[in-house]
């Protein structure tokens, strides 16, 4: 592994000033921020660490989810960074080991746009609970938003450091310090060298992100630089991202090599058997409450969000709704733009009768397979995507 950019390179490279000697320097001195201020808006499941979000309502007043509005899933403080002293580093199985300080990274780069939705591996995880018990943040169904982010494209950074032959995976670090079982380390992963690779012209395979909605990402979402994968369950888009390393394996960080796992047993053999998760799953969600007392007669317009999984070139076939317990499914039209990686918003019109107890929801996605009745129990309580149920209480 080469770790300092020769003279040579360094002369080579140009106007690109970059050198890799102060990372400890650098991103030092972080404070971490007190827990969240009340009045957020946001339902508070965890204090410290702060885990936050949105009531279901708010998820489909807007296509991109203001950040207001959108959940909040960290697993240690959040760490208060100074950007002028802040730098990212590329090291690993490269050529040229940088180290960019933050305006460098938009001023040696194209900047992209990418509309995508983000949601995190445990939202839903509340309703694994009616099988059996789940630990964990305790989330509902809004710990998922969809955001414009603005940043550069990671793949031109990887470039730019030149990738050795036999490289496969891209290791993220944050700033972040976790403690946990008496160890205090930081929050990463990594994610298939392929994935980092796969830009369109209009998505990158992966952002590092500055801005959220048009503004600096802040404190809560990443200040100043985080990964955005598209299509990857939340934990893949590293926050407080400092330390980009190119290796021929997968991360050893705990949240890619064992947490973040499906797995049906709590076993140390049946953690490493697991892969890591990496795509999140075909999923959909009803947004509005139920409509209480329920009025037989009536006619309501019911709203949700919508999601194909996240491996490239899935889409949305249909969403449906049901009013007698999934015995029959009526049809939803989408009332948002349809992209790739983004959430769409459906709506439909029913009408209630006294019979009327639930309305559920299910998507069906290009490949033909639908959501099914209830999700498998796993031990860590990911990726719940059975048919979402809203009671409705009768007059
Ligand atoms: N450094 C760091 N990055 C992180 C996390 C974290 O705890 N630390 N949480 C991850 C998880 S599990 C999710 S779901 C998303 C949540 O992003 P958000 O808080 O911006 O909504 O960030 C991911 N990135
Ligand atoms: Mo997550």
């Amino acid at each position: 592994m080469k770790t300092l950019l020769r003279r040579r390179d360094f002369l080579k490279l140009g106007t690109i000033g970059v050198a890799i000697s102060s990372v400890t320097i650098a991103n030092r001195g972080r404070l971490f921020a007190q827990p969240a201020e009340a009045g957020s808006g946001l339902i508070v499941r965890t204090e410290t660490p702060y885990n936050a979000e949105p009531p279901l309502e708010r998820l489909v007043e807007k296509w991109l989810t203001p950040t207001s509005a959108f959940f909040e899933r960290s697993h240690g403080k959040v760490p208060i960074l100074n950007d002028n002293d802040f730098a990212v580093t590329v090291d690993g199985m490269v050529d040229r080991p940088l180290e960019l300080k933050l305006p460098e990274l938009t001023e040696r780069f194209p900047v992209s746009s990418l509309t995508a939705t983000l949601t995190c591996a445990g939202n839903r995880r509340t309703e694994f609970n009616r099988i059996k018990k789940v630990p964990g943040v305790q989330w509902e169904s809004g710990a998922i938003g969809n955001a414009e982010w603005q940043g550069v494209r990671l793949s031109d950074v990887l470039k730019m450091a030149g990738i050795t032959s036999g490289a496969k995976h891209i290791w993220f670090e944050g700033l972040d310090q976790i403690t946990d079982k008496g160890e205090t380390f930081p929050f990463g992963g990594s994610i298939p060298l392929e994935k980092a690779m796969s830009d369109t012209e209009s998505i990158p395979g992966c952002l590092l992100a500055m801005q959220m909605n048009g503004k600096p990402l802040s404190a809560g979402h990443g200040f100043p630089l985080r990964t955005i994968v598209p299509g990857f369950i939340g934990a893949r888009s590293v926050k407080w991202l400092s330390k980009i390393t190119i290796s021929d394996r997968p991360s050893a960080n705990h949240y890619l090599a064992h947490a973040y796992k499906l797995i049906s047993e709590d076993t140390h053999a049946a953690v490493e058997a697991a892969d890591p998760i990496y795509e999140y799953i075909l999923n959909s969600i009803i947004c509005t409450k139920g409509p209480t007392p329920l009025v037989p007669g009536s006619r309501v317009t019911i709203k949700g969000v919508a999601i194909s999984g996240g491996r490239s070139g899935e889409r949305l076939n249909r969403v449906e709704i049901s009013v007698d317990g999934g015995d029959t499914w009526l049809p939803t039209t989408i009332t948002s733009p349809v992209r790739d990686f983004c959430w769409i918003h459906w709506s439909a019109e029913i009408s209630l009768t006294a019979k009327t107890e639930s309305i559920l929801v299910r998507a069906t996605g290009s490949s033909g397979e639908s959501q099914p009745r209830e999700t498998p129990w796993n031990v860590k309580g990911y990726q719940y995507n059975g048919w979402h149920k809203v009671d409705l209480t009768p007059a």
